[in-house]
């Protein structure tokens, strides 16, 4: 009894070290979306509210052009959209990809999680899902991604993401077919950071609660079906409520071969601090991808956060958000990529 005391009033005292939780963390300057989430924390929502919230409030946004609606057309014209969402206490996870109509698809991501026993729903399947669980349909093009589109049939459909077909796809317009022949090359990309900027968000509460989620419309011109590393459990994000979280940005089809966020998450279980975490899960993907375009944020269950990023022409340092208890306002964070 009185030892109970001692250590209750001992963590009144001293919170156990946890003074900069509660925390939210989110990839890129969408510090609306940063407000968004800190605010239903404070309001008393739950780590798994303030991230959708906060995530949302970028596909209303349509942060960058690359969250929500109207962005990234593909090959069609059409924008669809990945998103995930994670429980760390539970380790539940529910995630939608190339879904179609729906503007709100972190919102549809935390449906499959809480209205089925599955973890990822797809494409138009996903799209009647959200349709039966009372999300509106609407036609998510803008004039934008339409201008987007119509300028890249223009231009012959330039950039793409073809190989190994004819035509050339580097010089025309599709239908595409396979070369009998393929070769193996890795073509290297570089950073282009107005057609990728994926938000990804990190929300920990004061009792160690983790929750972590993405939302994006991918990359544009990708070819219909495609799905990123976004919706993916451990590529896109990682949450565990004995550890913390992680969620990344970038390249995806790159990043989702390394599940980096998974990476992170057991590097900081098995005792490293966040940047070094961070870092060395972006590492890893460098090691056979030295010029993949993609960063990554981490935080522990005690506050503590860092980031990383690989360093290529024309990204040399990854902007992110935080709002934790010293704050209290998003703080515009960065770390220099390697
Ligand atoms: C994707 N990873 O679909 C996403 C795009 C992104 O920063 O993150 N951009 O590949």
């Amino acid at each position: 009894m009185l030892i109970s005391l001692l250590i209750s009033s001992l963590t009144l005292l001293f919170p156990l070290g946890h003074s900069s939780l509660p925390l939210v963390i989110n990839t890129w300057p969408f510090k609306n979306a940063t407000y968004e989430a800190w605010s239903t924390l404070k309001a008393g929502g739950s780590v798994l509210d303030a991230v959708e919230k906060g995530c949302a409030r970028c596909e209303m946004e349509q942060c960058d052009g690359s969250v929500g609606y109207g962005g990234s057309p593909d090959e069609s014209g059409e924008t669809t959209l990945d998103a995930m969402i994670m429980n760390g206490d539970t380790m539940e996870v529910g995630a939608v990809a190339d879904l179609r109509r729906i503007k709100n698809a972190i919102g549809v991501a935390r449906a499959v999680m809480e209205h089925t026993d599955h973890t990822l729903l797809v494409g138009e399947s996903a799209s009647v899902f959200a349709e039966n669980m009372g999300f509106i349909a609407e036609d998510l093009t803008t004039n934008k991604s339409v201008n987007i589109f119509s300028q890249w049939l223009k231009g012959n459909c330039q950039p793409n993401y073809r190989k190994n077909v004819y035509p050339d796809p580097s010089k025309s317009c599709g239908p595409y077919r396979p070369k009998a022949t393929v070769a193996r090359s890795k073509r290297a990309r570089h950073a282009n950071t107005h057609s990728h900027d994926t938000i990804g968000m990190i929300a920990l509460d004061r009792d160690g609660h983790v929750a972590a989620g993405t939302s994006t419309n991918g990359l544009t011109h990708k070819v219909p079906g495609r799905v990123g590393d976004s919706p993916i459990v451990g590529a896109g994000a990682y949450a565990d409520s004995a550890v913390g979280g992680a969620a990344a940005t970038g390249d995806g089809d790159v990043m989702i071969r390394f599940l980096p966020s998974y990476l992170a998450v057991e590097l900081m279980r098995a005792g490293a601090d966040p940047s070094a975490a961070c870092k060395s899960a972006i590492s890893r993907i460098k090691r056979h991808y030295s010029e993949f375009f993609g960063a990554i944020i981490c935080a522990n269950t005690t506050g503590h956060y860092g980031a990383a990023c690989n360093r290529v022409p024309g990204f040399n340092q990854f902007h992110y958000m935080v709002s934790n208890s010293e704050s209290d306002t998003p703080i515009l964070k960065s770390v220099d990529c390697f």
